[in-house]
């Protein structure tokens, strides 16, 4: 196509790309180096590395402090952390998730033969639809798993009045919400569990991490037992388990990253407001909002390009990005449902995600964190003002042929 070839060509501009360095989505927030390399010299010397450490259980207790939770069961990752919530949360048959989530989600229920039931989201909080999640219940349904994408709160009420009514375990996925908050109350603190991850890509990571949180004593227990193969004592079995734990050098991380967590929410909240201020007024882009008045991590800078109104896709926008190294990415493009073997599973759940569908083609992720500072932040959005100018310009030319 000609306008996308004009674009893509959008690099020569500057006859280079506007960085050297690759300015990548999901560069890692590290905290202060000399306090981990302190902790892990201390690990050594304890020759403890992993299986309900010290550090493991200072990390655990300091999240449940923060969040004002009862249990905190820390695990090696958001994805196995949320197997062992579903197995031990007891959910079969079929589970409604949203498909506009990280694959993880939907491939944890499949991984364990439970059928991920997808549901469409709200087109304003990019959230699962209450009232979609109640038509798709059918007999066969346990639960639900709702998602706080970006960090934004599901409507935590009215799916925990359809749960209740309906009798269905209620879960998170919140992945992207540690440190957010729900009307004054910490994410952590709702459904019968919730998951956060605590990946390389997430502001505050153990390297790779996660944890399940309840208020639940006996689910926070039987949770401890499965992440550690079920073993409740050195020669006895009391569940199916697996191996979830969380290492040693991984909870140093998350102690040093927990100190640091202050510092890197302010850079989030500053690249956030600079993104929003230099885009405010390109036409047909615009910033993923967040409520103020809540606790957020800013830790997504989520832009959603209309195409009409910019001239330009949101795919144009980020291969003109990418050719400017800018590694801006599509999360999360398509949808579950488009991928395999959701795709063969269910080849026509695409009719009822209109939502979905639409958002999947129009959201782009921009780099933020501790290592995107305000000079690259004013170049990336001087970069989105000059696709949109340059596409509105050669659609004006190519109608006036
Ligand atoms: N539920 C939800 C809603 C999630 O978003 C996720 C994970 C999960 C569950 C599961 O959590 P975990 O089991 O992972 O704890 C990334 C992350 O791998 C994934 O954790 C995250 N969500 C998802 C949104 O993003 P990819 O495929 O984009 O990751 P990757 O490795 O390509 O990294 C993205 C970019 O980050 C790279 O292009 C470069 C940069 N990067 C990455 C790493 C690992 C670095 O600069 N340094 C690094 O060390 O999925």
């Amino acid at each position: 196509m000609l306008i996308e070839s004009q674009l893509e060509s959008l690099a020569i501009f500057s006859h280079a790309p506007a960085f050297r360095e690759g300015l990548h989505v999901g560069r890692p927030n590290i905290g202060r180096r000399e306090r981990f390399l302190e902790r892990v010299n201390d690990m050594f010397d304890r020759r403890w590395l992993t299986n309900n450490g010290p550090y493991t259980q200072e990390l655990e207790q300091r999240i449940a402090d923060l969040i004002g939770v009862k249990h905190c069961v820390a695990m090696c990752n958001a994805t196995v952390a949320l197997e062992i919530a579903i197995r031990a949360t007891g959910l079969t048959g079929e589970v409604i998730v949203p498909s506009f989530t990280f694959i993880a989600t939907a491939h944890a229920l499949q991984w364990q033969e439970i059928t991920p039931v997808f549901c469409d989201i709200d087109s304003k909080t990019h959230n699962l639809n209450p009232h979609q999640v109640e038509k798709m219940i059918t007999p066969r349904t346990t639960g639900i798993i709702g998602v706080h994408l970006w960090g934004r709160p599901c409507d935590v009420e009215q799916l925990s009045e359809i749960a209740h009514h309906h009798n269905l375990t209620l879960m998170f996925d919140a992945a992207h919400a540690f440190g957010c908050s729900y009307k004054g109350q910490m994410i952590g603190n709702f459904g019968d569990a919730e998951v956060f991850s605590f990946h390389a890509t997430k502001f505050f990571n153990t390297f790779e991490g996660g944890a399940v949180v309840t208020n639940d004593d006996e689910l926070a227990e039987k949770m401890r037992l499965m992440k550690n193969f079920g073993f409740s004592g050195y020669d006895t079995v009391t569940y199916i388990g697996t191996n979830g734990k969380m290492s040693e050098v991984s909870a140093a991380m998350g102690l040093t990253s927990l100190e640091s967590l202050p510092e890197f929410i302010d850079t989030n909240y500053r690249n956030y407001k600079q993104y929003q201020r230099e885009l405010e007024d390109v036409p047909g882009v615009h910033l993923v909002i967040y409520d103020e008045s809540e606790k957020f991590n800013y830790q997504y800078v989520i832009l959603e390009v209309d195409e009409l109104t910019a001239q330009l896709s949101r795919n144009q926008l980020q291969k003109v990005l990418i050719a400017e190294n800018i590694l801006a990415r599509r999360y999360f493009y398509p949808g579950c449902h488009r991928m395999e073997p959701y795709r063969s599973y269910f080849p026509h759940a695409g009719l009822l995600l209109a939502n979905t569908e639409h958002l999947a083609k129009r959201v782009l992720s921009l780099p933020t964190g501790t290592s995107v500072g305000s000079k690259e932040i004013s170049v990336i959005c001087s970069i989105i003002r000059l696709a949109v100018r340059y596409a509105t310009e050669v659609r004006e030319q190519l109608q006036q042929r």
